[in-house]
This record gives structure tokens, sequence and C-alpha cells, in this order.
């Protein structure tokens, strides 16, 4: 299944996109769509518009639009709960504190606001979140 992960403005301004990325590749996970913007306030809304009207949600606007992001399309060879499940626990626990160390907000993060990495929670946000950032014709088969 395909999914979607997003480097957070601290990450790329920490210089750990390469990174980021190598830990998903480790895995033999296929990085199909890559690319480095910026993102509107009108991309963010859509992005996260689940936790509209949540009280972390004006910070989180701000945050994820203070500089530039990585977006990425994954492709992995397994069945989407399995995937998405591999997905998150290379993440880690949205709080860092909860991260286990060898995941990513475990072994980067320090506070639950600049937790480094988005990652897609299911097949269905998945569906709704690549769109926003890659047209069918951005990604790659191989
Ligand atoms: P997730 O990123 O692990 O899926 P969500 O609950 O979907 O976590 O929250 C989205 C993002 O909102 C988090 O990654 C984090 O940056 C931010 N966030 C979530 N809860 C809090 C909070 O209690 N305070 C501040 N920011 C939060
Ligand atoms: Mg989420």
């Amino acid at each position: 299944m395909r999914t979607f992960v997003l480097i957070k403005p601290d990450g790329v301004r920490r210089g750990l996109a390469g990174e980021i990325v190598s830990r998903f590749e480790r895995y033999g996970i296929r990085l199909v769509g890559l690319r480095i913007i910026s993102m509107g306030r009108d991309r963010a809304e859509k992005l996260y518009a689940v936790h509209k009207g949540k009280p972390f949600y004006n910070d989180l606007m701000e945050y994820i639009t203070s500089g530039p992001v990585a977006v990425m399309a994954l492709e992995i060879n397994l069945p989407a709960e399995d995937a998405i499940k591999m997905v998150r626990k290379v993440v880690g626990a949205t709080n860092p504190l909860n991260a286990e160390m060898g995941s990513i907000r475990g072994d980067y993060g320090l506070i639950v606001s600049e937790n480094i990495v988005h990652a897609s929670d299911s097949k269905e946000s998945a569906d709704y979140e690549i769109p926003i950032f890659f047209n069918e014709s951005d990604m790659v088969k191989y």
C-alpha cells in the first residue's frame, strides 16, 4: 500500500531529512514520491483538518508552516493495516517522551509540539493525505 510521511520544519531545519528518509529505506520501504516544499496555510489546514478546534491547533498551524517541510509517498509491500503499523513504529509515539529509543521521535524529539515527523495513521488518512501533496503522475512505480 501507499502511505504518507512528512518531515516537519524542525526536522528539515536540523538537517535530519536524509537520516529520516534512510530510516524508512532500510526496511525495504520504497520512496515513490519526495519533495521539499513550503506548506501554505491552506494545505496545513487540509492536512490537520481532524484537529481543528483542539487546544493545540493554532500552535500546530504556526509551527507546521514555519519553514520548509519534506513530503514523502511511501510504497510498502504489506497489507494496509500492517503497513501503517510499521510506519508508526518507525516514527514512534506522538510525544517523544513516550517514544521508544530507536524510533525517529524517540531518537530525535524533545517535545510533543515539535516531534519531527507526521505519518498517516490509517489507510483512510493515507488516501486523504497523499493527494494533498502529490498528483498521481508525481509518483513513480518501480
Ligand atoms: P500523530 O502525529 O502521532 O498522528 P496526532 O494526535 O495526530 O499525533 O497529532 C498531530 C500533531 O499535533 C502531533 O504530531 C503534534 O505535533 C501535535 N500535537 C498533538 N497533541 C499535542 C499536544 O497535546 N500539544 C501540542 N501539540 C500536540
Ligand atoms: Mg495523526
